[in-house]
């Protein structure tokens, strides 16, 4: 049997992760694959694709998926509140891993993974034929035996339901690590004061996480938005951190280009619009 590692690009990112490697993470929201595929050639490791709050859905992660991995990059999909089935279905299509939002328990994150996994470790159906021709896998058993290894369920924290359970959650088998949602989480542990990324209590409870993470040999990620704030996550120990999206991508290149020229920058408008 051959390792989907070696089969393609995509499908290292897992590995990579699990050997307590780094990864830099682009986040799109939009149904456009040109612009994720221009996305993806860029110096990230991966992309994320929002469906939870982006303008992406079931149907246009197929071709944005298809776009980021003939690129050469692996694509992730953050999944709607809840919708476990659709980690299955964007796993079919090409996605490398799925991130389920507001996992407060160690059941919610256990049926996410059975989505995730196939047998023996959860119960994903079989239908994979269309990242198998993606990826170039020529064999239904090379996937199958293979898929576990390769794909990635992490599962958000980001309520202080989340924080309290984090050991159990982390525990649960097949989940691969967890994945802060940090703005969900400032506006939890504030009851819904604030929003703040780099809120003493968020802090607390990054560090927190960070370690039980560490102690379970499990993969800390997180969403980083503005770049200070993907360096100060990463210098706390979080291996996967994302970095800004497509609607800060393209004012802070039109920002930078008009400085270059000379051009006033104003930096006071709407970089994100989602
Ligand atoms: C959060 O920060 O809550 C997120 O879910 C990032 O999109
Ligand atoms: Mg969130």
């Amino acid at each position: 049997m051959t390792e989907l590692s070696r089969i393609h690009p995509a499908l290292a990112l897992a590995g990579r992760l699990r050997r307590g490697e780094r990864a830099l993470g682009g986040w799109f929201c939009l149904p456009e694959p040109g612009f994720a595929e221009a996305l993806a050639h860029q110096p990230l490791d991966a992309v994320v694709l929002d469906v939870q709050h982006g303008l992406l859905d079931a149907a246009s992660i197929v071709p944005t998926i298809a776009a980021v991995t003939r690129a050469g990059k692996p694509a992730l999909v953050r999944l709607p509140v809840g919708d476990f089935a659709m980690a299955a279905r964007a796993l079919d299509v090409g996605a490398v891993g799925a991130i389920a939002p507001m996992i407060d328990t160690a059941a919610e994150a256990r049926a996410f993974v059975a989505q995730v996994k196939y047998p023996p470790t959860g119960r994903r159906s079989w239908g994979a034929g269309t990242a198998m021709s993606l990826f170039g896998v020529e064999t239904p058993t090379d996937y199958l035996h293979g898929a576990n290894e390769a794909t990635l369920a992490l599962a958000m924290i980001e309520t202080r339901e989340a924080v309290e359970a984090i050991d159990e959650i982390l525990a649960v088998e097949g989940l691969d690590g967890v994945f802060i949602g940090p703005n969900d989480l400032s506006i939890a542990l504030t009851d819904g004061a604030r929003i703040d990324v780099l809120d003493r209590q968020v802090d607390a409870a990054l560090d927190r996480i960070a370690a039980a993470a560490r102690k379970a040999g499990k993969i800390a990620g997180i969403f980083g938005g503005a770049a200070a704030y993907a360096r100060a996550f990463r210098a706390k120990g979080f291996a996967f951190v994302t970095l800004g999206l497509d609607g800060m991508y393209v004012a802070a290149g039109v920002a930078a280009m008009r400085s270059e020229m000379g051009e006033p920058v104003d930096e006071s408008g709407p970089a994100r619009g989602y």
